[in-house]
């Protein structure tokens, strides 16, 4: 049957299922900064991808129409990274939480930052686990009392966008779900950069993470970057300001893509002559 949807539109993006996030969930905001983000680029859904590991922001691909990965939790950076290398066509984005990203995947996040593929990577940073119903991430407050840290906890928060800088992204923004046309930006941004875009999104978790996190207090201490930083150490300190949560992009530079190098890479091996299964294979006789 052929859809009356018109291609274009808002409604042209979205999948056949509605968000089950809970009412007041930021991640409403960012599915919408998202899809509006892709209409204004005119992606057309057959080459859009959206894989996803765990977490209630991994549920986001069952909202878009689009091709849609939700895999294993904390995996989803590398099987990401080789879709576009498989097929250099695709839209890639990558939505994801704190937990899955920066706890049990965290030790992606490095190697994919400086293989630097050209996909686009939306963190949700919402301070918990919340498909789990409320447990401590990498990202939570210091002294937070939760089903895991009943008496408070022990360590200090890790810095997202800090992390993605020092690991050599190329593309670094921070925007928040309360400012979703600013986020739409940053994903549009994100999107068209060519390489590793990393775009961390202070978002809420309005079943589970209601102790600490006022979003007034955060919204008075925000304030827009206008450019990037000149150098990385520049955006370093922004990112990792004390006081003032910056909102806008910390880094934009371009380098070569993983498929570029692996073209590179391939031709200079078909150039040699040597590269046969045969000549690879004798060195380990
Ligand atoms: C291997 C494995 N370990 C643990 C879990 C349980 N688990 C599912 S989602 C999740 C954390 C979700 O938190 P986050 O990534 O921040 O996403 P959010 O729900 O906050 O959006 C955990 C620990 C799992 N599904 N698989
Ligand atoms: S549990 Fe939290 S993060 Fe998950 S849908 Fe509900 S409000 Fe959103
Ligand atoms: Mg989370």
């Amino acid at each position: 049957m052929e859809s009356d949807v018109q291609q274009g539109t808002f409604q042209c993006y979205l999948g056949n299922l509605d968000p089950v996030w809970c009412p007041g969930c930021g991640d409403f905001s960012v599915l919408g900064a998202f899809i509006e983000a892709a209409r204004k680029l005119g992606l057309p859904t057959h080459k859009l991808a959206l894989v996803s590991g765990i977490g209630c922001s991994s549920r986001f691909p069952f909202f878009v129409k689009a091709y849609g990965f939700h895999g294993v939790h904390g995996r989803a950076l590398p099987i990401a990274q080789g879709l576009k290398l498989a097929n250099p066509e695709l839209t890639v984005v990558v939505p994801g939480g704190d937990g899955d990203g920066l706890a049990i995947g965290g030790g992606h996040l490095p190697h994919v930052a400086r293989n630097n593929p050209d996909i686009t990577y939306i963190l949700f940073n919402n301070s918990i686990y919340g498909l789990t119903k409320g447990q401590a991430s990498p990202t939570s407050a210091r002294h937070l009392s939760t089903k895991t840290t009943p008496y408070g906890l022990m360590t200090d928060a890790v810095n997202p966008s800090f992390l993605a800088l020092t690991y050599g992204a190329t593309f670094v923004a921070r925007g928040a779900a309360v400012k979703r046309e600013h986020l739409s930006n940053l994903i549009m941004q994100g999107i068209q950069h060519p390489g590793f875009s990393f775009i961390e999104v202070i978002t809420s978790c309005s079943s589970f993470n209601t102790k600490h996190v006022s979003i007034t207090k955060v919204l008075q201490r925000m304030a827009y970057l206008d450019n990037p930083a000149e150098d990385n150490m520049e955006a370093m300190r922004l990112a990792a300001d004390p006081q003032t949560i910056y909102l806008g992009v910390f880094r934009k530079v371009e380098r070569p893509t993983l498929s570029d190098n692996t073209e590179r890479t391939r031709t200079v091996a078909q150039k040699s002559g040597t590269a046969t299964v045969e000549t690879l294979l004798r060195q380990f006789a």
